[in-house]
């Protein structure tokens, strides 16, 4: 508990346990869905459940029920709850947690363990999940006491949810479901706000009037941090040119003048050249993560940066900073442009240069050669028919890069993706949270025949709840990124990437009782993009792509951005 919780409400009248006090403060604070599985250790809390307000999500293994609440969370902007029972339902949450952290997404798992009495005796199903997790969780309860409930459960959201957000882990062991209290306390938090650093933000603008060749390098931190339109509107009236990284894309819109493209691995070479020439980088809730950066040495050789974070202890972590502006975005962001109003840099030259670059560089569609379908057009014409409303739940892999590269998403919500951690089997649990969190949104799962299949029970979910998820299953029957590396890196030694023995995906969606068809030629992609959306309820589309496709441009590893290879 932290020491600046205030107690405040009244003790109860009737006795409740410790599950009953728990579903009472899910309910208090507003949480609507739960995604989750139950077992022995956690059979009070469900059995609490029944009857309550709180909408819970059966799924069929405890890692989508994670990778639902996550998505839940990037999508609603609220805090993401799933729940699992002790040992194997602890560990099976593991990966979704550790995406959660990487990701900086507010999840709050809540675990059922055995009774305090038994702990460490090696009990029926138990876990030290505390001590398996401390690593990947931003913080962790331990539940000692049933009156203790709602304080914890109210703590872990508001530590989920405050500074750099993150995954939360409170562990109720079963004596504390079971026990009975009369207390019922809530606990009102302090505003944590980290106040705006004016001084560094006037230094800041000196220094961008200053810039000939000045840059925007925006992370996944300014969506989770609700300050996509102050960068938007810092871009929009200074003109400076814009990078994204994968966790940022649809925070600048796709067609947004200025707009470069990702940057790093997989990045657009306007993106990667941009930084390579910039002298001075504005960095906007990022991590230089090396997926991003390449060769750090390398990385933006002549830029100083200046970094804004809500996380002090990112800036300076890996790249030296100028000028570093610790604290919230949004009105950090607001202020800078405030300060530039009317004087911005004079980077005319630059700003050309740039934006004729994105022009000669742009991908081109109608080069691709053969019959086949072609990922990348495909990929870009869904993301356009489904307009503004889309949102792509991805999956890892070479599917994950071309819909990174080549969809259009209007807003940072619609792209989703398992990006620090690149988790496979992300993309149709995904879908599922995210659907379930924005019911009018069009959720495309784009998920490749490897990752699909570590989650495909999932579809099992999307029937019993007539969730409308559409699936995009772009099968090449290999492991394909890892082919595309063997290919390139490991002369060609094609070691374990061959799932040529996949199943029948079409029969195995519909023994799940979802419509599915499949498209294997390039003139049947409009018709098969245009059933896929009109869809009423879940739907698949088995799409049959060329296995030797590769993800251009890339910068091999350990190399620098500069060194990017293109293919044939
Ligand atoms: C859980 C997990 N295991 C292994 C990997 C390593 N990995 C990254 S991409 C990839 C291949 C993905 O294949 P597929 O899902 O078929 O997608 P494709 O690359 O063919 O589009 C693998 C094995 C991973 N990212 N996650």
């Amino acid at each position: 508990m932290t020491a600046s919780a205030a107690r405040m409400s009244e003790p109860a009248a009737a006795p409740k346990s410790g599950a009953r006090l728990l579903v009472s403060t899910l309910e208090r604070l507003g949480v609507e869905v739960v995604f989750g599985y139950p077992g022995g250790a956690i059979m009070p809390v469900y059995d609490a459940l029944a009857g309550s307000n709180l909408r819970h999500i059966l799924v069929r293994h405890e890692q989508a029920a994670a990778f639902a609440a996550d998505a839940w969370a990037r999508r609603s902007g609220k805090v993401g709850v799933c729940m699992a029972t002790s040992g194997p339902g602890a560990t099976n949450l593991i990966t979704g947690i550790a995406n959660a952290m990487m990701d900086s997404i507010p999840v709050v798992c809540i675990t059922g363990n055995v009774a305090q009495g038994v702990m460490g005796t090696d009990a029926f199903q138990e876990i030290d999940i505390l001590g398996v997790t401390l690593p990947i969780v931003k913080h962790s309860i331990l539940v000692r006491d049933p009156a203790d409930v709602p304080a914890a459960i109210e703590e872990a959201f508001h530590i989920a949810a405050s500074g750099r957000p993150g995954p939360v882990l409170v562990d109720l062991p079963k004596d504390v479901q079971v026990g009975q209290t009369t207390e019922d306390f809530g606990f009102s938090y302090p505003n944590t706000v980290v106040p705006v650093d004016h001084d560094a933000i006037a230094a800041a603008a000196d220094a961008i009037r200053a810039a000939q060749r000045p840059l925007i390098y925006v992370g996944g931190g300014v969506k989770i941090g609700g300050a996509t339109e102050q960068v938007r509107a810092f871009a929009e009236a200074t003109g400076i040119p814009s990078v994204a990284t994968l966790n940022a894309l649809g925070t600048i819109p796709t067609d947004a003048p200025g707009f470069q493209g990702m940057l790093g691995m997989h990045g657009t070479r306007a993106a990667n050249e941009a930084v390579q020439e910039a002298d001075l980088l504005i960095v906007f809730g990022a991590r230089f993560d090396d997926r991003a950066t390449g060769k750090l040495a390398e990385f933006a050789p002549h830029a100083r940066v200046i970094h804004f974070d809500i996380d002090a202890s990112e800036i300076g972590k890996l790249r030296e900073t100028w000028i570093p502006v610790a604290g919230e975005l949004a009105p950090g962001v607001e202020a800078l442009t405030a300060h530039l109003a009317g004087k911005g840099p004079a980077i005319d030259p630059w700003m050309i240069h740039c934006a004729s670059r994105v022009q000669r560089t742009a991908f081109r569609y109608a080069d691709a050669p053969g019959e086949g379908v072609y990922a990348p057009a495909l990929l870009k014409a869904i993301s356009e028919a489904a307009g503004d409303d889309f949102v792509a739940a991805c999956d890892v892999g070479q599917h994950q890069m071309w819909a990174a590269q080549h969809c259009r998403f209007a807003k940072p919500e619609a792209h989703i993706t398992s990006g620090g951690l690149g988790a496979m089997g992300f993309g149709l649990p995904a879908g599922i949270g995210a659907k379930l969190s924005d019911p009018d949104a069009t959720v495309v799962v784009i998920a490749g025949d490897g990752g699909f299949m570590m989650n495909v029970q999932e579809l099992a979910t999307l029937r019993r709840y007539g969730i409308p998820v559409k699936v995009l299953l772009l099968d090449n029957s290999s492991l394909g990124l890892v082919r595309q590396w063997q290919e390139l890196f490991f002369d060609g030694n094609y070691s374990e990437i061959d799932l040529s023995d996949n199943p029948d995906f079409v029969k195995v969606a519909e023994a799940f009782g979802i419509e599915a068809f499949r498209i294997s030629r390039r003139e049947e992609v409009q018709a098969g993009i245009a059933r896929l959306l009109a869809a009423d309820g879940p739907c698949l589309a088995h799409v049959i792509i060329d296995p030797r496709e590769n993800v251009w441009p890339l910068v091999p590893p350990g190399k620098s951005n500069a060194e990017m290879m293109e293919g044939a």
